[in-house]
């Protein structure tokens, strides 16, 4: 069985306001063009197809026009498509049972049948003689439909894996290759360019999954990766999705001749019409860095991130200042990233034990902190307010 792996495209990604139509175009384009000279038995699409629930009528027409186009460049193919955490599972399911009809395969959501039992098998996509790819959507971990009467909310989802695992086997009599698409983060894997302060992510220990599969085909982690120990695989993001995806952007082709066999992998990159680059590299100056967004060629098609040193503080008018610097030019100024000079504080650091910090106040902790850390002392109306605060706690506790 043949593979194309991707996952993680979020069509309709609106990028520090601009609009990233173009470079999701010139991903698909490059897909169709992959697809037509690999000729692969199927194409996966693990999840987060579209970067907000509800995308634009432009960009629910980039994705159907361009999938069509893809299905076309090889026509034996079957595709499966996942729902991530970022689609609306009931929308990306709207015209499944279209699709359906051209080996298109949507799967949203788990479903119950009219016996009110998970219809298991919706999931388990036959491709061809080959195998079977199992289609398992995002559900965040407390959402994990019950099976087991008094199933505690934290295991619901080992059990639903298990479950799923046993109807695989029931229906792979003959030991066909199976893949399994999911959109999850596995414990230990490498998060490189997810701000996790942001949102947190819900790790899953791969044991969890059962071992039941050749390739455990993944999305949701951007950074293309696999996963040690499984065969498994992150492909990561075609396009990358903030700044700190600072690495190379690719599909994943798997190749698994026989159950139980090792699968071949090898990746094939993705060119973005739009770099994301953060200017310059090392954190400088405010001045030096304007001067380095001044000095790119009027014609570079770049989103530009001003990586910053600074002593004291912004300049109010540094967003303005970054804006007129590519005035006339092809980039597009996103924002900054700033980095707070560390300086030697001017007073002696004092050492303090935890009996003389707890004769301390909790202003007189926030002052030494400021001063520890800026080097300054701290404002008196500032002190004043933090000093009224703490009074209000204090009275509303007692
Ligand atoms: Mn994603």
């Amino acid at each position: 069985m043949k593979i194309i792996h991707t996952s993680d495209w979020h069509l309709g990604q609106e990028f520090y306001s601009y609009d990233r139509n173009e470079e999701h175009n010139a991903f698909l384009l490059q897909l169709r063009d992959i697809v037509a000279e690999e000729q692969p038995d199927v194409l996966i699409v693990s999840g987060d197809i579209y970067h907000n629930a509800t995308p634009s009528n432009t960009v629910m027409r980039l994705f159907t026009d361009r999938l069509d186009q893809v299905r076309q460049a090889s026509p034996g193919m079957q595709i499966v498509v996942i729902a991530g955490n970022h689609d609306s599972a009931t929308r990306l399911e709207i015209s499944s049972s279209v699709w359906s009809h051209l080996n298109v395969h949507i799967i949203g959501r788990i479903e119950r049948n009219e016996n009110d039992e998970i219809d298991f098998r919706r999931h388990i996509i036959p491709i061809g003689e080959k195998g079977y790819v199992v289609a398992l959507p995002h559900v965040f971990p407390q959402n994990y439909p019950l099976i087991e009467a008094d199933t505690p909310r934290e295991e619901r989802q080992a059990v639903f894996h298990r479950y799923m695992d046993n109807v695989v086997k029931e229906v792979n009599k003959d030991g066909k290759p199976v893949v399994v698409a999911a959109h999850l983060a596995v414990s230990g894997s490498n998060t490189e360019g997810h701000d996790l302060l942001r949102g947190n992510m819900d790790f899953v220990d791969a044991a969890e999954l059962g071992l039941g599969y050749d390739y455990l085909a993944l999305g949701h982690i951007h950074c293309p990766q696999n996963i040690n120990g499984y065969p498994a695989r992150y492909c990561g993001t075609p396009i990358p999705v903030s700044f700190d995806e600072n690495y190379s952007h690719s599909v994943s082709i798997v190749r698994i001749e026989t159950a139980g066999a090792v699968p071949e992998i090898r990746t094939v990159k993705i060119d973005n019409p739009w770099s994301l680059r953060t200017l310059p590299e090392e954190a400088a100056p405010f001045e030096k860095a304007i001067a380095s967004l001044m000095d790119m060629p009027d014609d570079e098609k770049c989103y530009v991130r001003l990586n910053v040193r600074i002593e004291h503080h912004a300049p109010a008018d540094a967003m303005e200042q970054a804006y007129n610097a590519v005035k006339g030019k092809a980039a597009r100024f996103c924002c900054f990233k700033w980095e707070q000079e560390k300086r030697e504080s001017n007073a002696t650091r004092q050492m303090l034990d935890v009996e003389q910090i707890k004769q301390l106040s909790p202003v007189d902790v926030a002052e030494l902190y400021y001063q520890e850390t800026t080097g300054e002392e701290l404002d008196v109306e500032l002190k004043d307010m933090l000093g009224n605060i703490v009074e209000q706690i204090e009275q509303n506790r007692l």
